[in-house]
């Protein structure tokens, strides 16, 4: 094997250069089944969030609408109508205490990251795995950490991306947890053993002085878990948390004029113009069978009002409910003779990009709480939050809450 060399180069790579004395098998099996604990509860919400978000709520996006196989629809539902707050909120909470975690997890390791080179086919095949834990872990951490900022460097898909990255996550996480299941097993029952266990592969050979307890690592990956967890939480939990979520862009407040609660596009961004939504504005309705109705924000308004206390979630994890009253979609579907629809398709006013139109699915149209919103707080709409008229679904990711409606197609 001449090919390999049999030591290290100078740095980083040679274990001797990393001295701490705290590293070794039995701290990273508690910083691992923290991050496992942790790892579960985002990709359980993640993938519940994938499936609410569904433009025909929990088919396969990626899979041609006419393949779509109905086995693998999950219809999202309608209640309790904070699910998808909740299921969010933690799914961006959990996904930030990652970070600390895993920059933790990997600082217990990471010498055995560099060497020994593998030697033999299998230990590259196991190296290889290692890799690509570490980079879909990263990968996915930093991907929902920008979206959730609002930073966009990268020009992929973003939901795409993070969908293939969390399958292939996860298919690493399990089979690394699978390969140092013995390894974890062992670590815990020599917990008290100060040498740790004979040839615990993570101890240094070379152990510096003791700075810090192996009890002090863990209280300051508390610490930064805690913090990180106090400083998003508030965003969708609300109350007094809200304003101490200094990680949360957009869940603190006032953005954008005249608004109460966070505004995920203004009216500006999205070209929406003062004469769009004047006195000339039309709701127009059609239904299954060709019939259209066209009506003025005065004619909605003459029709019975319902006020419901409902939540707008953004995916990025913030959630605001509101008081919103306006007409019953199903009111709506009855003008056009759809009195049990389908589906039903709403385009905005919004002249271009990917929010500008969804389709809902037959429970997001039936529920008595689905509105079509023309006031929020007792009084008319803002204009970022959608004047003349909005959708207002409970349980569904605010991206369906189409703001500026023109149009409803009920199938
Ligand atoms: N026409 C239109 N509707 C839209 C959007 C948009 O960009 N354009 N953004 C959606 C998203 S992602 C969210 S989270 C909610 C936010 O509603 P708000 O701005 O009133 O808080 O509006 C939704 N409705
Ligand atoms: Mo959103």
């Amino acid at each position: 094997m001449g090919l390999i060399p049999s030591t290290p180069p100078p740095g980083p790579a040679r274990a001797g250069f990393w001295r701490s004395p705290v590293r070794s098998a039995w701290l990273t099996t508690i910083i691992g089944s923290l991050l496992l604990a942790t790892i579960t509860i985002v990709s359980v919400t993640g993938f519940l969030s994938h499936a609410a978000y569904q433009p025909d709520l929990g088919s396969n996006a990626l899979v041609p609408r006419e393949l779509d196989l109905q086995l693998f629809v999950i219809s999202w539902p309608t209640s309790p109508s904070w699910l998808y707050a909740f299921t969010q909120g933690s799914h961006v909470t959990f996904g930030l205490m990652l970070l600390p975690l895993l920059l933790f997890k990997l600082w217990s390791v990471i010498p055995k990251l560099f060497w020994p080179l593998p030697t033999t086919p299998a230990k590259a095949l196991e190296k290889l795995a290692t890799l690509l834990l570490v980079g879909s872990a990263l990968f996915q951490v930093l991907t929902g950490l920008t979206n959730a900022q609002l930073y966009y460097p990268w020009h992929f898909n973003f939901v795409v991306a993070h969908y293939y990255g969390a399958w292939i996550f996860i298919a690493s996480v399990v089979l690394h947890v699978a390969v140092k299941f013995p390894t974890m097993k062992e670590a815990r029952r020599t917990r008290n053993d100060v040498l740790g266990m004979a040839g615990d592969e993570l101890r240094s050979p070379n152990p510096g002085p003791t700075t810090i307890s192996r009890r002090g690592v863990l209280g300051l990956l508390g610490g930064a878990t805690g913090a990180v967890f106090l400083g998003t939480v508030g965003q969708s939990a609300g109350g007094p948390l809200r304003e101490l979520a200094l990680f949360a862009p957009r869940g603190r407040g006032e953005v954008g004029p005249g608004a109460r609660f966070p505004v995920n596009k203004t009216a500006k961004v999205a070209k929406i113009t003062p004469e769009m939504v004047g006195d000339g504005w039309r709701l127009k309705i059609t239904g299954p069978g060709g019939k259209t109705v066209e009506l003025s924000r005065a004619d909605l308004l003459a029709m019975r009002q319902r006020t419901y206390d409902l939540p707008i979630a953004c995916v990025e994890g913030w959630s605001s409910t509101q008081s919103w009253t306006g007409v019953r979609l199903s009111d709506l579907a009855a003008l056009v003779d759809s009195p049990d629809s389908r589906s039903m398709h709403v385009v905005s006013l919004q002249p271009r990009g990917a929010f500008k139109q969804t389709t809902v699915g037959r429970a997001q149209v039936a529920d008595d709480e689905s509105l079509l919103a023309l006031k929020v707080g007792g009084d008319d709409l803002p204009l970022d939050h959608g004047f003349p008229a909005r959708v207002v679904i409970p349980a569904l990711p605010g991206v369906h809450c189409t703001k500026w409606v023109e149009t409803l197609e009920f199938a």
